[in-house]
């Protein structure tokens, strides 16, 4: 069986938001078109304390886009974004979340980021959808959403790792960019370590 994993379709990562991706808006109605043909529909949530370790405000004298080092790991700075229970972590007003099964939170951690909806970023700790995903008799995971580069990178990264036939839905995926190129940068890696990249044409 398949299952749709929505990645961070969350205020803050859409236009007008603390950690906007240009175009994050475009991908909602992608996934609202995609939502009916699955049976098993998991929307994830970038979910931070606000004393959260990304935060720049958190790092005196730091800014957003700059690198520290966390747990040994690199680790960018980015503005304060989906703070627990604010507006900003909630999902985009026109997501149709009455379809959505099951909400995965990660990045709750104070002292750790989680780009992966699978694990965090050291891997100390799982989210629980992989568990989810297994009690379902998943066996094939399609990803979309926010945002290529980080978050649907990483874990599209870790559903391969984890043994899931993984399918990329290119035109429900927006990336940040911190350097021009990056998102392509990306699906190429996961295209090379299993994924297969496809438009949501293909899949409707
Ligand atoms: C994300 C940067 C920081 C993402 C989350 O959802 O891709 N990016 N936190
Ligand atoms: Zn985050």
């Amino acid at each position: 069986m398949t299952a749709l994993v929505l990645v961070d379709l969350q205020n803050d990562f859409m236009p007008g938001g603390s950690l906007a991706v240009s175009g994050g808006d475009e991908v909602i109605a992608v996934a609202n078109a995609l939502i009916p043909r699955y049976g098993l529909v998991v929307a994830t949530q970038d979910w931070h304390p606000s004393e959260h370790v990304s935060f720049a405000a958190n790092h005196p004298g730091r800014s957003p886009g700059d690198m520290v080092e966390v747990h040994g790991l690199p680790q960018e700075l980015w503005p304060p974004h989906c703070v627990q229970g604010t507006p900003g972590a909630g999902f985009h007003a026109d997501l149709e979340v009455d379809r959505v099964d099951e909400v995965v939170r990660k990045g709750v951690d104070p002292d750790i980021d989680s780009y992966s909806t699978f694990f965090d970023n050291a891997r100390l700790r799982a989210t629980g959808l992989e568990q989810l995903l297994r009690e379902h008799g998943i066996d094939e995971v399609h990803l979309m959403g926010l945002a290529t580069d980080f978050c649907v990178r990483f874990s599209v990264l870790d559903a391969v790792d984890l043994g899931f036939d993984t399918v990329v839905v290119e035109d429900g995926c927006r990336g940040v960019e911190l350097e021009g190129g990056d998102s392509a940068r990306a699906l190429d890696e996961m295209r090379e370590a299993g994924a297969r990249i496809v438009g949501s044409g293909e899949l409707l």
